[in-house]
């Protein structure tokens, strides 16, 4: 028999991302862990800038909005000022990764204690589909039409890689939203991140590579195949830093 879960209260508004995008099945798990963690009233999401911004109007929690970039800075403003309320950043990979990439590289060198949301959808989407840093060789965005060269333009970056190895952070992760077993992995990296937090074990970042049907300009069907294979074999899935002295992932 099926059982459908109850929509958490967060998330009563229907989302105003596009059908089939990633976006929504994340907002879904982040909501799902913070009714089950009792969060629903202490928690503030800092926005990025990017098609998160729809959630502005749709999340039932508390949240702010900041400038393209500044998240994770807003973020531990946010900690410093309400060091009992769990403080997450919600942003995309251009926002996290390329405009505000030393906003986040500088959270994990000084192991602030707040999460960390990105989510790659390998384009900045809300802006018409340009090429990010995230955008896979070949990849056809509105500034590669030809493709992505990454001779002249750089390799795809994998920001999770870069601090799991060099910042003694609490725990970095990445999933993929192109099928039910990879959401359900993907919610234990929601889980784990958010955990860290609430235990006080410092910075948390899952990346989550996510679907965007509209400027992929493919069906919203077609949107999972191309997640899973396109883009996941250029970023691996898994758990990159896991939370010390805990092997229950
Ligand atoms: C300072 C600044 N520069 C540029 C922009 C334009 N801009 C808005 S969103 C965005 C990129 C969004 O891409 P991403 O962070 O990947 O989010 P997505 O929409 O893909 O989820 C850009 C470049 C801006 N709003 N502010
Ligand atoms: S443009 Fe892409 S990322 Fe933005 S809401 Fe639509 S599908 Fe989602
Ligand atoms: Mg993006």
């Amino acid at each position: 028999m099926a059982v459908a879960r109850k929509i958490p209260k967060i998330m009563e508004e229907p989302t105003a991302f596009c059908a089939g995008c990633g976006h929504g099945i994340l907002n879904r798990l982040i909501a799902e862990v913070l009714e089950e963690k009792g969060q629903e009233k202490n928690h503030i999401l800092i926005l990025g800038v990017g098609c998160n911004c729809n959630m502005n109007f749709t999340w039932g929690g508390d949240k702010l909005q900041c400038a393209h970039g500044r998240a994770t800075s807003v973020a531990r403003g946010a900690k410093t000022g309400r060091p009992d309320t769990l403080i997450i950043s919600y942003q995309g990979d251009g926002d996290a990764y390329v405009i505000g990439l030393s906003d986040t590289i500088n959270t994990a060198y000084v192991n602030t204690n707040v999460t960390t949301f990105a989510v790659n959808n390998t384009n900045y989407a809300m802006t018409g589909g340009q090429m990010s840093w995230t955008t896979i060789p070949g990849q056809h965005t509105t500034t590669s039409a030809s493709g992505r060269d990454c001779e002249s333009t750089g390799n795809p970056i994998k920001v999770p890689e870069i601090i799991a190895q060099n910042f003694d952070v609490a725990y970095v992760a990445r999933g993929s939203l192109h099928s039910a077993k990879e959401i359900n992995k993907t919610k234990k990296y929601v889980r784990n991140a958010i955990e860290a937090q609430l235990n006080g074990e410092g910075f948390s970042l899952v990346e989550v590579l996510a679907q965007c049907p509209t400027n992929w300009k493919v069906s919203t069907v077609d949107a999972n195949e191309w997640l899973k294979d396109k883009v996941v074999p250029i970023y691996p899935l898994g758990e990159f830093k896991k939370r010390e002295g805990r092997d229950d992932k």
